[in-house]
């Protein structure tokens, strides 16, 4: 049973599609991420300190750094250790789950290259040259399928051993690379590091946190610079370069006249063959026939994303959103690939008629339909989820269809690629605009959302305080539904920006918020860091830029934020990792890397507090960089507010 009433919806979110179905869940009976929530706490302090220990059958153990009790579990491990494992094994598995999805479409690349399949070919020759050259796979006289097969080959090699580095991380700054020579974290082989971990944080293996940390890292630099660059380059080659376009998003792009089917998780190679099954007139003609209008396509969470920035399909919502779209009554199937997909979703969905189809063997679900997923014949089985969920319509129960608000329209879509179109070819203007300080700098703001805060609150408020302030700001993942939600992804928005962002926006034509694709995207800004930074002769480091991941849950989050610090770019979170129980760590995160990487940690969960430790951090590096600069400290601190936090 539901938990969560009357006021407490507004409590729960700053979004009125998620009011409105949280009061129909209320309404059923139907029990949902928050009412969960709810029953798990308190939640366990141990864990949340990160000194909980349950990796050998010794254990379970639990220290205790601020008590009486334990200070050390039965094999003498003693807050650090634990804390550094648990952290490190996190970053691995989020490092892990980027990377698989790389390897899943390095795998269908190399089907394309040995002609074995009926769904897919190469849509970006000359993307697919670069990398090929980048790889020193020799293009002469070469089809593109040859192309694909060789490079593919090739890229296999950087999930192995045989690597002393990984290729795409010699597109960092050379500065930046001494730096992880210098600290012993230049990735080598993707799996080879994951694998490393798990044996580092085996008992009895590794028991300096430092040096265990310092691996974590590693780690998570063969995701930024490994899985996650090869699940977003190989995306583009195969499906295309994103470029932007005008959609929607929020529930109200269900829509109650049409079949719904809603494509959920991360790998946009289903969801591409999905979006053409559901185009064919075959199909058509039997959603008609069972009293449809048509079919319509809805995004949510990452697949959303993917879809959304290269056909321009519309985003139903972001993480918490999942239960709630199924509770409007009008989803035929959702069709879910892997990761963020809640297991609670097909008993959602048994109380409706909406079908959860699973697709790939590696992510089944108790409850839902699966069809296993085939790159060979992906055609085939797109035809057959798509018929599947026509053929479902005439279950649906009118009575119940309840579709809450309109839909926000976004522009969206942006990929390095086409923004230095946007700009005229090349960085120079957003160069010049950071010179003169009409934009003072650029931040991401990627990642979650988390029913322990607000819904899509942080994102969108710390977003609005940067633009303000002529901030430039990239989204991926769910923050970026969040502001495309409230509007802050329209050319239109650039009246609520600063005069210098607003202009420069206005001049070209683009909102202040910029949709930069799925968390594997998160690489894009990465690209466009060291671009920037080699144009300028600089590291990364040295440049007026900053993340932030306000609301974020994932592991994979953790992953990103440890290469994204590991790469220069200083990191706000709005919630913090499982650390507080290790002083030394808390110190080493926020303080020490500095010395290291040039970037540190920071936790700050009320979004007005962390835009202003951006914009002071975002001022330091101006001056460093002798370009015109506030003094940071004549930006004021507002006090925590309670509601924000
Ligand atoms: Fe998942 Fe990527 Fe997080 Fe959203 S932002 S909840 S990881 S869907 Ni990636
Ligand atoms: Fe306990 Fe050590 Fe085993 Fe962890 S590894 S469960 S701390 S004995």
């Amino acid at each position: 049973m539901t938990t969560i009433s009357g006021d407490g919806f507004k409590k729960k979110s700053i979004a009125d599609d998620t009011w409105a179905m949280m009061e129909i869940a209320q309404r059923e009976g139907i029990e949902t991420l928050w009412d969960r929530l709810a029953k798990q706490e308190p939640q366990c302090g141990f864990c949340n300190l990160g000194t909980s220990c349950r990796i050998c059958a010794m254990g379970p153990c639990r220290v205790d750094p601020f008590g009486d009790g334990p200070q050390k579990g039965v094999c003498g491990a003693d807050a650090d250790i634990i804390v550094a494992r648990n952290l490190a094994r996190m970053i691995a598995a989020g490092a892990a789950s980027h990377s698989d999805h790389g390897r899943d479409i390095l795998e269908t690349l190399h089907r394309v290259g040995e002609g074995k399949t009926d769904a897919y070919s190469i849509s970006e020759p000359e993307k697919l040259k670069t990398l090929a050259a980048e790889y020193g796979v020799t293009t002469d006289k070469k089809s593109d399928q040859e192309i694909a097969a060789d490079l593919a080959w090739e890229m296999m090699e950087d999930f192995g051993m045989r690597r002393e580095k990984l290729p795409l991380a010699s597109r960092a700054p050379e500065a930046r690379q001494e730096i992880w020579e210098k600290t012993g974290t230049y990735p080598r082989g993707i799996d080879r590091e994951n694998v490393e971990v798990l044996h580092r944080t085996h008992m009895g293996v590794d028991n300096d946190w430092v040096n265990i940390l310092l691996h974590a890292v590693r780690t998570g630099l063969s995701d930024g610079w490994g899985g996650s660059m090869i699940a977003t380059e190989l995306s583009d080659v195969l499906f295309g370069i994103p470029t932007p376009k005008t959609t929607s998003m929020n529930l109200g792009v269900l829509k109650a006249d049409e079949v719904n089917i809603i494509l959920h998780g991360h790998n946009p190679m289903l969801s591409e063959v999905i979006v053409a099954a559901a185009q064919d007139p075959k199909m058509l003609k039997l959603a008609k026939k069972g009293g449809a209008k048509g079919i319509n396509l809805a995004g949510l969470c990452c697949t959303g994303n993917e879809v959304l920035m290269r056909k321009g399909i519309p985003m139903a919502g972001n993480h918490l959103m999942q239960e709630l779209c199924i509770m409007t009554g009008a989803v035929e199937a959702m069709v879910v690939d892997y990761q963020c997909i809640i297991p609670a979703v097909t008993e959602t969905a048994s109380c409706y008629h909406t079908k959860v189809i699973s697709t790939f063997d590696k992510a089944k679900f108790p409850g839902a339909e699966h069809v296993s997923f085939n790159p060979e014949n992906g055609l085939e089985i797109g035809q057959q989820i798509v018929q599947t969920a026509v053929e479902n319509f005439t279950n649906r129960v009118s009575e119940r269809v309840h579709i809450p608000v309109e839909p926000a329209p976004v522009m969206a879509g942006f990929s390095i690629e086409s923004l230095l179109e946007v700009l005229g070819g090349t960085p120079t203007p957003l160069l010049d605009a950071i010179k003169e300080g009409a934009i003072r700098g650029a931040v991401g703001v990627v990642g979650c959302n988390n029913p322990k805060l607000k819904q899509d609150l942080g994102h969108v408020e710390l977003t609005k305080r940067l633009i303000e302030n002529d901030i430039l700001v990239v989204v991926t993942g769910c923050a970026a539904v969040a502001n495309g939600k409230a509007g802050l992804m329209m050319p239109e928005a650039a009246e609520t920006a600063g005069k210098g962002l607003g202009g420069v926006c206005k001049a070209l034509g683009i909102p202040p918020v910029l949709h930069l694709g799925s968390c594997v995207d998160n690489t894009r800004i990465l690209v466009l860091a060291a671009a920037l930074a080699n144009t300028l002769g600089v590291d990364i480091d040295a440049l007026p830029l900053a993340g932030a991941a306000p609301e974020w849950y994932s592991e994979k989050a953790v992953a990103i934020g440890a290469y994204v610090v590991a790469s220069g770019i200083y990191t706000i979170l709005g919630t913090a990792p499982p650390i507080f129980g290790s002083a030394n760590i808390v110190k080493l995160l926020t303080e020490g890397l500095q010395d290291v990487f040039g970037a540190t940690f920071a936790v700050e969960p009320d979004p007005n507090r962390a835009a202003v430790l951006i914009r002071r951090h975002i001022e330091k590096k101006r001056a460093n960089l002798g370009l015109p600069a506030l003094d940071p400290e004549s930006i004021p601190m507002p006090e925590v507010e309670v509601a924000l936090t």
